[in-house]
């Protein structure tokens, strides 16, 4: 074994490991690796050689022990395993090998209290912790993810020249990524897509909100297809063209992009499309339930995120409804003319909607940050996110825009330039929910976010009745409109109760 010194480790040899062993070895750095089941590594370092320009930075150990061993001081060890009991498995067996001082960073899709207890514990023992959302799926990791660490002040210093030299790269100025790597040869230059989140769960509190966002995209875009197959009775390729051109406008992104290239993709096995032969059943991992779950426990309404998942959780009930299809009524879907009016108004519904589910995401970010004690940087987070990441689009550069115009932004509708689209595309985002509605389409992630832009510009709701129900039985106390706030007040709503309180 050589006697080399690597300048990071990494564990875990699953697609992101290698693909980011890869992405790292490629801007220079000597990177030492390890995995759990030791052929996968010998499989690796062949595929390397094999094929890989960058093949010499890659230096492969069969002993954790050894591996820590060749790495330079204080080292940096990158863990991309199964989250959860995979990874503390990892760590518990990597720490008997460490140093005070070295930096564990873990890659894997953590839950953020996981990350908060992690953080903890090393830092008692001496060792620095950084959990760094990585985002972007394999492509991402090769030739450059989105990545949100969060850690000490101290520990990002070490880790920083090596994470921006490796994340997504775009145009500082438009927020277009700057494509074009290959095995050998990233890309240099622009602005790079990483930035120090805050600390302990920070960045892994961030990468959440972004899948979480990441669903509600996804939501969004099935739901403007389906309309324009039933409502407008269009084609696969046809709706794929649509979202073509759509993707050359300002709902320009990765997930619109990709979205056109599936709908014009012919099944291999027969003459249909191959989206017309997929199940409608969606699989989830979970992170847009932690989304939906944080949401709900600080009281933000994300409504538009947890519907996303319901609807995932709906679509994979595919027997009963199947079942139900059967027996219970709705009304006949009449086929629409005047495809491009409706094609522009589908489009229309899909960005206001957009801009809301957006909206919630940041709202529950700057949530968090209070409870958790965080100072996000909104305006950053916005701007790493504009390459590498799932949900890159050029939508991006203007959130970025507005919360650098106003960083104490209070809701991201409010910034003149989202306000302005809202109020335009209203007219038509109603229309095209109302004719869902009518032909009994589901649209959930549509509807819900008009409801959030409906809910948050009404200066009165309901609520009053609400209070006044939770008075009636419960004695929970309302606060009046003629008195100020904080006052709380409390009624004997029925004779009964009167008495009882004489009485009592
Ligand atoms: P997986 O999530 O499938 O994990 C496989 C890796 O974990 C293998 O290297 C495996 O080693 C290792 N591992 C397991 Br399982 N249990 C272990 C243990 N007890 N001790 C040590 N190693 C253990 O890999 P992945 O899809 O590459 O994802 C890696 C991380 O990145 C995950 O946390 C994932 O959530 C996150 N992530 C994935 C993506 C994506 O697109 N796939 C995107 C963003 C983030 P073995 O070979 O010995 O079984």
């Amino acid at each position: 074994m050589s006697n080399e010194y690597a300048d990071i480790g990494l564990i875990g040899l699953a697609v992101m490991g290698q693909n980011l062993v890869l992405n790292m070895a490629d801007h220079g750095y000597k990177v030492a690796v390890f995995n759990r089941t030791t052929e996968k590594t010998r499989e690796f370092l062949r595929h390397c050689r094999d094929h890989e320009p960058s093949v010499d930075r890659v230096l492969g150990y069969e002993e954790l022990e050894e591996f820590v061993a060749h790495i330079k001081r204080p080292r940096k060890i990158v863990l991309l395993v199964k989250a959860g009991t995979g990874t503390d498995a990892a760590l518990n067996s990597l720490l008997p090998f460490l140093e005070p001082g070295d930096i564990v960073v873990d890659g894997g899709n953590a839950h953020w209290m996981d990350t908060r207890r992690r953080e903890r514990e090393f830092t008692d023992k001496g060792f620095e912790f950084i959990g760094s959302g990585v985002s972007g799926g394999e492509t991402g990791a090769r030739f450059g993810p989105s990545l949100m660490p969060g850690g000490s002040a101290k520990a990002w210093s070490s880790l920083e020249p090596i994470w921006r030299a490796i994340a997504a790269k775009v145009d500082p100025v438009t927020g277009q990524p700057l494509e074009g790597a290959e095995p050998g040869k990233p890309v240099e230059g622009g602005f790079s897509c990483t930035a120090h989140i805050g600390p302990d769960g920070a960045g892994h509190y961030v990468k959440m909100v972004h899948n979480g966002i990441e669903y509600i995209d996804m939501q969004l875009i099935s739901e403007a297809y389906w309309l324009m197959k039933k409502l407008l009775g269009l084609k696969s390729e046809q709706i794929g063209e649509q979202f073509d051109a759509w993707n050359k406008g300002d709902l320009g992104s990765y997930l619109i992009q990709i979205t056109g290239e599936i709908l014009q993709q012919q099944d291999p096995e027969s003459d249909s499309y191959l989206v017309d032969k997929i199940l409608d059943a969606a699989g989830q991992k979970g992170t847009g339930l932690w989304t939906a779950s944080s949401a709900l426990e600080l009281g933000v309404p994300a409504n538009a995120i947890a519907e996303a998942v319901f609807a995932r959780a709906l679509s994979s009930l595919k027997e009963e409804r199947v079942f139900a299809s059967s027996c219970l009524s709705g009304p006949a879907i009449e086929v629409q003319t005047g495809i491009e009016e409706w094609g522009e108004a589908i489009r229309t519904a899909l960005y206001c909607s957009k801009i809301c589910a957006y909206a919630q995401g940041f709202q529950l970010m700057k949530e968090a940050q209070k409870v958790y004690g965080w100072q996000l940087d909104f305006g950053t987070i916005a701007s790493i996110w504009r390459g590498g990441c799932i949900i890159r689009a050029s939508f991006l550069n203007r959130i970025t825009q507005a919360y650098q115009e106003v960083p104490a932004l209070g809701n991201l509708m409010l910034a003149p330039y989202f306000r302005q689209i809202l109020a335009e595309g209203q007219t038509a985002w109603r229309k095209v929910i109302a004719l869902a509605v009518v032909n009994g389409l589901p649209v959930p992630a549509f509807s819900s976010a008009l409801a959030y832009y409906d809910g948050y510009r009404s200066a009165d709701l309901p609520a009053n009745l609400i209070q006044a129900q939770r008075d009636y039985f419960g004695a929970h106390t309302y606060e009046r409109t003629d008195q100020p706030r904080g006052r709380f007040f409390h009624l004997e709503w029925t004779a009964e109760q009167r008495v009882q309180r004489v009485e009592g």
